[in-house]
């Protein structure tokens, strides 16, 4: 009997778990699969700048393609970065080799709050472009969009850059909390926007990243940054596409995190699955949780900690394998593509 893609793709094991759903074998992709680990990406990307790459359709489509092709993964994420909403409504930025993002003139004042626009399809017509092709190439592989929180999209607007402490933005955060809370909603509006583009050119889930959220207690967490999350994710609920939501040492906001929309919760490796997964409770899918650094691990030590994050993820309503955080540029594909291969193979006991 033969399926159509679209059929095949609504009933893919990623999907599944993301919805709760059991699958034929535990699912698994990696957060930043595409990228600097990979030699076809270097060759690609040769003399052409990050963000250039970005807003480039051919570009995308190849990047985002090359980890599937490589590994048989069974999800895509799409190529792309956080700031790139940001860059596409013309915020003065850029992706610095070695460094990460660079705000020329980081946001601190009221009166700078009106560059911050809705995003219009126009701004970001090359990406969509990108999706809707992507999903062609792609069949039934589900397609991952992803936005930046505003939480840590408004860290590196208020820092000027990636930072270690977080100071400038918390000391803002506490002191011009009117300020703040504005600047959040409008972040929130911009992720919403990019979300709803990408979902809207075919792709099938997406994952809200607040990659630095874990910096904030649970109570800061809940006066500060909660509302403006929320509104991220209940704005695209009407989509019908599962939500992840993701952020590193968020042990301890792992039930705040689920609670502002999420289907599904992404745990980093501080955090033993089975712990997480109680914390998030029975009505979310978890995602997770293997720490990058094991890829550089030999494939025994490997593949313990990969069987002891599958046994430990069966306790949810669904699982998604992947790593705590994004795959780590000098690791070795071949280790890659030998997890991918082992999960895939794993007999769960
Ligand atoms: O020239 C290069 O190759 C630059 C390296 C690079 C790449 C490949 C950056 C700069 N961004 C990206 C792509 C990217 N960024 C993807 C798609 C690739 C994939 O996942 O397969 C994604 C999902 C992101 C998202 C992103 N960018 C996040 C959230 C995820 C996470 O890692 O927590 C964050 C925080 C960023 C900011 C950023 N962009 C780039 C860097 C080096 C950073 C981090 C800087 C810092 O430490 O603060």
């Amino acid at each position: 009997m033969t399926t159509s893609p679209s059929a095949r793709l609504a009933e893919s094991d990623f999907l599944r778990a993301c919805r709760g759903e059991p699958t034929s074998r535990t699912p698994v992709w990696f957060m930043r699969q595409a990228g600097r680990h990979l030699p076809e990406y270097l060759k690609v990307r040769e003399g052409v700048a990050m963000l250039d790459s970005c807003f480039t359709t051919d570009l995308v489509v190849e990047i985002t393609m090359q980890p599937v092709r490589r590994y048989g993964v069974d999800a895509a994420i799409f190529f792309s970065d956080i700031v790139v909403p940001l860059k596409a409504i013309g915020v003065d930025l850029d992706i610095v080799p070695g460094t990460g993002p660079v705000i020329a003139d980081p946001i601190r004042r009221r009166g700078q709050l009106d560059q911050l626009r809705r995003l219009e399809p126009d701004d970001v017509e090359s990406i969509a472009a990108a999706a809707r092709a992507l999903v062609g190439e792609l069949g039934g592989t589900p397609l991952i969009g992803f936005a930046g929180a505003p939480f840590t999209l408004a860290s590196y607007l208020v820092e000027g850059g990636p930072s270690r402490d977080h100071r400038i933005t918390k000391q803002l955060m506490y002191s011009q909390t009117g300020l703040w809370n504005d600047l959040l909603e409008r972040l929130s509006h911009l992720a919403a926007d990019f979300l709803r583009v990408q979902v809207e050119a075919g792709a099938s889930a997406v994952q809200l990243f607040d990659s630095w959220a874990g910096a904030l207690s649970p109570s800061d967490y809940e006066t500060y940054v909660a509302p403006h999350s929320r509104r991220v994710l209940e704005s695209v609920a009407d989509l019908g596409v599962p939500r992840i939501h993701f952020g590193v040492g968020t042990g301890e906001l792992l039930d705040q995190m689920g609670d502002v929309g999420a289907d599904v919760v992404g745990v980093d490796w501080r955090v033993p699955l089975d712990r997480a997964i109680e914390k998030v409770g029975p009505h979310r899918s978890v995602q997770g949780n293997l720490d990058p650094t094991l890829l550089f691990a030999p494939a025994d030590v490997l593949h313990t900690k990969a069987a002891a994050a599958i046994e430990r993820g069966r306790g949810a309503r669904g699982h998604v394998f992947n790593l705590g955080h994004g795959v780590l540029p000098q690791t070795d594909p071949d280790a890659v593509k030998g997890l991918v291969d082992f999960v895939h193979g794993y007999e769960r006991v």
